[in-house]
């Protein structure tokens, strides 16, 4: 509706801002973008989100909404008429869909986190361990919810291809990093050529950052985490 106000408080860093964002251009929704400073909150950030004092919140007319998973069910649902429905129309497929976006979030990107931010290399092993589990988990997933099709949605992108999407170009920016590819195309065929699939996609395109700038930001996160442990 001409009369909604959109407004995105997130960083461009931010897989989970980006999950909004993604979920914002399939729907076709103009959004206001407002960059955030982790190290230095927003008034706004922190009026909006008092409990997690996290990005992404999407303010909708002045009303904040706050996690991703949910702001996007949230799009989905307010803006049912404007562009293509995300959540699966059947009961049963919606409560997997949503089943298998919590795993993304719980184990999948936990356990790839821990991969390369574990403290000690035992803790990275079983990272990465976990990762694969999950990978194989999610690559099941795929095709059980892509019923032979080439997205998560089907024959068009849905909610999980929303959810897993926000990773693509952590992704590629990982690979660069640690030489460690998560959708690998023997390992898992079906999700590595769907992130082709869906990277190609011209809503896709529009938000997803570069990975080179990507690898530039951890490198000197990396830098800056090595200064403080050297002065402290
Ligand atoms: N479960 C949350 C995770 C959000 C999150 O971890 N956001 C990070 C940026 S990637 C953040 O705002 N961190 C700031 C902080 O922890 O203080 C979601 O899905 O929205």
């Amino acid at each position: 509706m001409a009369s909604d106000e959109l407004k995105l408080l997130g960083t461009w860093t931010s897989p989970f801002a980006l999950r909004v964002q993604l979920a914002l251009s399939f729907k076709g929704l103009s959004y206001e973008n407002v960059e955030e400073d982790l190290k230095n909150k927003s008034e706004l950030l922190l009026t909006n989100n008092p409990a997690h004092k996290k990005v992404p919140v999407l303010i909708h007319n002045g009303k904040p909404v706050s996690e991703s998973q949910i702001i996007v069910q949230y799009i989905d649902e307010a803006f049912s008429g404007t562009g293509p429905t995300l959540l699966p129309t059947d009961p049963y497929e919606r409560a997997i869909a949503r089943f298998w976006a919590a795993y993304v979030d719980d184990k999948l990107l936990a356990s790839w986190l821990q991969s390369f931010r574990g403290k000690r290399e035992e803790e990275k092993a079983e990272g990465l361990k976990q990762t694969l589990v999950a990978v194989e988990h999610m690559e099941g997933a795929f095709k059980d919810c892509s019923k032979g099709k080439p997205f998560f949605g089907g024959d068009s992108v849905g909610y999980l291809d929303i959810t897993v999407g926000c990773l693509i170009s952590w992704a590629h920016a990982g690979e660069k990093l640690y030489g460690f590819k998560i959708f690998d195309a023997d390992r898992s065929p079906l999700l590595n050529a769907w992130m082709e699939r869906f990277g190609a996609l011209d809503a896709a395109k529009k938000v997803l950052p570069d990975a080179d700038k990507l690898v530039e930001y951890a490198k000197m996160r990396q830098a800056e985490a090595a200064a403080s442990a050297s002065n402290n």
